[in-house]
């Protein structure tokens, strides 16, 4: 199995550069809005594109050779079930929601999904998705049927983490939920990032270059926003040039 995007990620993580990813949700990517995603996206290339959503009811393939085909940055699936598989991506997020209690979500989507996935040959990267209560319902609590964890437990957000590296799960997702009212708390980050030795991905609910820095200064190793670019877009320039100066500050060597 290939490793090209897992391995970017850990040497970027070693050479101490932050990454982003913007969030693409295929509902969202249609008509004229897409088009101006798409030429904004060409001249501020993140690090990555995720798409996906955990509840979708458009097809993912059009919509990822589409990107593939016009712009520059690696293309990760972050599906919110089996049925949003697609060979055509860079690599799969192999997300199981281990802050929840149900087992769909834990293991019954992959079992769905395991032979297509290992057929198609395409780099699977699994991660330990942990969704973190953001202050309102998101889409993941209410379709996987589980509940967050609560913003003040540190203690259980840093077990759960820990539980999926020693699984052997290659990254860890917090997850305030997209659209969330508040992101994950930077205390938490901070405190999940000194107990884990696998990278640390931080998403949901991030608006701001306060936000986005928060999140950076406080261990996030990529951090993934999507929701704010349905209705500002232009924020994409202003975001990937904040992680480009940030990672040129010479301090963050
Ligand atoms: C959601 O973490 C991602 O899965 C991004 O969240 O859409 O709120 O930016 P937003």
């Amino acid at each position: 199995m290939k490793h090209t995007i897992y391995r970017k990620i850990l040497l970027n993580r070693e050479a101490k550069q932050k990454m982003i990813a913007v969030l693409l949700d295929p509902d969202q990517c249609r008509g004229r809005h897409l088009v101006h995603l798409i030429s904004i996206l060409k001249t501020n290339v993140p690090d990555f594109i995720f798409v996906g959503g955990s509840h979708t009811l458009s097809s993912t393939d059009s919509l990822i050779e589409l990107l593939k085909e016009e712009i520059n940055s690696d293309i990760i699936l972050f599906p919110g079930n089996a049925s949003q598989f697609s060979d055509k991506v860079d690599a799969l997020l192999f997300l199981s929601l281990i802050s929840g209690r149900n087992a769909e979500f834990l293991i019954g989507q992959h079992v769905n999904s395991a032979i297509a996935i290992k057929k198609s040959g395409l780099e699977v990267i699994p991660t330990a998705y942990i969704l973190i209560e953001g202050g309102k319902t998101s889409s993941v609590e209410y379709i996987s049927n589980t509940r967050p964890i609560p913003r003040d437990k540190n203690e259980i957000a840093i077990s759960t983490a820990v539980a999926g590296e020693l699984l052997g799960m290659h990254l860890a997702y917090l997850e305030a939920g997209s659209g969330a009212e508040i992101p994950v708390p930077p205390d938490m980050i901070n405190f999940v990032k000194n107990n884990l030795s696998i990278p640390l991905i931080v998403g949901g609910g991030i608006k701001t270059e306060e936000d986005l820095k928060a999140a950076y200064e406080a261990g996030a190793d990529l951090v993934v926003i999507g929701n704010v670019f349905e209705s500002e877009p232009e924020k994409i320039e202003k975001f990937v040039q904040f992680t480009k100066n940030y990672n040129e500050k010479p301090e963050q060597d």
